[in-house]
């Protein structure tokens, strides 16, 4: 064995040239790894001992694509181009061993190659529009070749990745290893050699791209018609597209030089830097300043939760979905059987899609016991209280949780917005208690604050974070404050949003001026789907807010078709006159000068105090940093990615000084943080 540098060695296997990457975690392709490959070839050049080379990965995957932590930084070592080209030149066979994940640059490798073999558990993909870009490493015009314009069109704007089998039926591998990968994979190249098959350049065959451009056309029109809405906004999907056409249009040269100028492009425009900020921003929201990420969590076997509303049954779900069961209690027995029928429901709903078999209905149901009793939570390892927002209930439910659960449960609260340290206070144990604030629906929203009490003991925090990511949760830690992290700086939103309409601006402008920016829906319509009369009651009401008085004219949102808009049976939205005239009534009576409002006053007095809110959220030290924020927003209240959460946009887009300027002229109080920097 040689080493080539510190991240590549060369071993030869009697004919066979077998060049391994050993680069944690991921085997990304940076300086090291470039250099360390092209070393390797280099040495290879000339060796007439060498009949074919066989290129690995060690640890846990393949190749997982260019580095991204390098993007953006002067460039240094090998380039790729140059790398792959030797590859692609080489005088003898050169075959890919996958394993694990061929992502990005590391399937651009691999199509370099001239063969590829992968194992049955191995993923290959281009999820380069994830990061606002698109393949740059010749992955755009030589995936088409292999799959076909229409395939790799669906694969580089999803991003999403293909499995083995679907790889060989495509002819993107050619094979799948039965035993153990690289000695097939070097079984595999002495049969290339001795059968004498050709060194298959991917680049030169257009055989299979399934058409010509104008045979094409049809297709790729189709095609950005029926996505249209899930990519706007983003920049990606349609360069992607672009370099697809021109594989399509174009010798591959020339349809490189259109992947290279649209790739550059997006390298360094704001979206993909955007996107990146999001990718290192979720992983690091994982980790708990001052934690040994090492420390032993506790066991989490089963599930007790209290609540079979929308919000106890959605969160009910995750944990069947993944093999833990489930105890959920109800205080009556209708409640149960209807919280229980909405499971069964959204389960068979999803069989029917297509998502799993109908078999697996029953093996989830099969999970979930109802009970009537709190009692029958006696041994479960974590509890999850998703009751009422009620402070005096939820004490209630706490203090007999204490003398009921045995020792070392973890007790959670799903509040959004009490006092987490009062309801620990309700117990003898406040170390074991903890603010677990699902997203709704539950069962779909990736969003979870982990609410950190004064008390809370390291271990039941990084349990908590840890059993969000197993049911598929992306957990940021919060501290205590009314709101949290999120519905904290929504209050901020909503706030200038209500004196908006007042002042002026119609609920539909600020929507739309929200919607423009990237948000799906608007604070309007929000609140038209969560329903104007939460919280709200017809007795104590005594018209003192827009909301009461629309309430109190039976306006309730969607749940009756009427709310700041009027709905028709397929939820198209008109304004509502009725809303408006309350809205113009409250301003007259409370003596509100209405002018004129501008799509960019909206905007600034709608997001501004957000950000303002955020920097004080850190200021107050409630959340850890400034990109846990970010992953907030994107993730529990459709902030868009491309713009990569509030305190990035604060940063890098509408910038910190111009933004507290702002709130100083509105006469608010502007955080230190956002005038020092996050
Ligand atoms: C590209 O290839 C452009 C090309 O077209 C070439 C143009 C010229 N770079 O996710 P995990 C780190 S764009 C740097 O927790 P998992 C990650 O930050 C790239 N670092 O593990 C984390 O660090 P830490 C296209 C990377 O097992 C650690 O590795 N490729 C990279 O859950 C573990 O990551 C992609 O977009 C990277 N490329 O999932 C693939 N990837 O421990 C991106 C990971 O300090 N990667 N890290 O927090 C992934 O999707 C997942 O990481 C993967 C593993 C599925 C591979």
């Amino acid at each position: 064995m040689t080493a080539i540098n510190n991240v590549v060695d060369l071993r030869h296997d009697n004919g066979i040239a077998v060049v391994t990457i050993d680069s944690p975690p991921v085997n990304a392709l940076s300086a090291d790894v470039r250099d360390g490959l092209a070393g390797a070839f280099a040495a290879l050049a000339g060796d007439a001992s060498v009949t074919a080379v066989v290129l690995t990965c060690a640890g846990r995957t393949f190749i997982a694509g260019a580095d991204i932590s390098e993007f953006g930084k002067p460039p240094r070592g090998a380039s790729l181009h140059a790398v792959q080209d030797v590859m692609e030149a080489s005088p003898v066979p050169v075959v890919a061993a996958i394993h694990g994940t061929a992502l990005g640059g590391g399937l651009e490798v691999a199509l370099a190659c001239h063969y590829r073999v992968c194992d049955a558990r191995a993923k290959l993909g281009l999820p380069e529009v994830k990061l606002g870009l698109l393949p740059g490493a010749g992955g755009t015009q030589r995936l088409p070749r292999i799959v076909g314009a229409a395939k790799a069109l669906e694969m580089v704007t999803s991003g999403t990745p293909m499995g083995a089998k679907d790889a060989l039926a495509a002819g993107l591998v050619d094979a799948v290893a039965t035993g153990d990968l690289t000695a097939d994979a070097i079984a595999f190249a002495r049969q290339v050699v001795a059968e004498g098959r050709p060194l298959k350049k991917v680049r030169d065959d257009s055989s299979r791209l399934g058409g010509d451009a104008a045979s094409l056309a049809p297709m790729f029109a189709a095609f950005r018609a029926s996505h249209a809405r899930a990519f706007k906004g983003f920049d990606a999907p349609e360069a992607n597209i672009k370099c697809i056409e021109a594989a399509v249009a174009l010798p591959f040269e020339e349809g490189m030089k259109v992947e290279r100028s649209e790739f550059v492009k997006l390298m360094t425009g704001l979206q993909s830097a955007a996107q990146r900020h999001v990718f290192f921003a979720e992983r690091q929201a994982a980790k708990i300043d001052g934690l040994d990420p090492k420390a032993e969590l506790l066991p989490v076997k089963s599930v007790g939760i209290i609540g079979a509303g929308t919000m106890g049954g959605g969160i009910a779900m995750n944990f069947l979905n993944v093999g833990i069961p489930v105890t959920i209690v109800e205080t009556k027995q209708d409640a149960l059987d209807r919280g229980v029928a909405v499971i069964r429901r959204n389960y068979e709903n999803s069989a029917k899609k297509g998502r799993f078999p109908m078999a697996e209905v029953e093996a989830r149901m099969g999970r979930l016991t109802p009970t009537l009793a709190l009692e029958d939570l006696k041994d479960a390892d974590l509890v999850i209280e998703a009751v009422f927002e009620n402070m005096d209930i939820k004490k209630q439910i706490f203090g007999r949780l204490d003398a009921i659960t045995k020792p070392g449960a973890i007790l959670a609260s799903n509040t959004s917005y009490l006092n987490v340290d009062e309801i620990a206070g309700a117990t003898s144990r406040p170390e074991s208690v903890v603010g677990m604030h699902f997203f709704s629906p539950a069962n779909v929203m990736r969003l979870l604050e982990v609410v950190r009490g004064a008390k809370t003991a390291p271990q039941v925090l990084a349990t908590a974070m840890a059993i969000g990511k197993n049911i598929g949760k992306i957990g940021v830690v919060a501290g205590v404050c009314h709101g949290f992290i999120g519905n904290r700086m929504l209050g901020a939103r909503q706030a200038q949003a209500n004196k908006l309409i007042l002042e002026g601006a119609r609920p539909a402008d600020v929507d739309r001026v929200l919607t423009d920016f990237g948000f799906p829906m608007g604070p309007f319509q929000m609140s038209d789907l969560a329903g104007l009369d939460i919280g709200w009651s017809a007795d104590a009401s005594k018209g003192e807010t827009v909301r009461d008085r629309l309430c109190e004219a039976g306006l309730r949102g969607q749940k009756n078709g009427k709310g700041f808009y009027d709905y028709d049976a397929e939820r198209n939205r008109t304004p509502s006159p009725v809303a408006e005239q309350i809205i113009l009534d409250y301003a007259a009576e409370n003596g509100i000068n209405r002018r004129e409002i501008g799509d960019e006053e909206i905007l600034e007095r709608c997001l501004y105090p957000m950000v303002n809110e955020g920097a004080k959220i850190l200021d107050e030290g409630m959340a850890q940093r400034a990109s846990d924020i970010d992953i907030v927003w994107i993730n529990g209240y459709g902030w868009p990615v491309y713009r990569g959460g509030p305190m990035f946009w604060a940063e890098h887009d509408a910038g910190r000084d111009k933004i507290a300027a702002a709130l100083e002229r509105m006469g608010m109080d502007v955080s230190p943080r956002l005038r020092a920097g996050f």
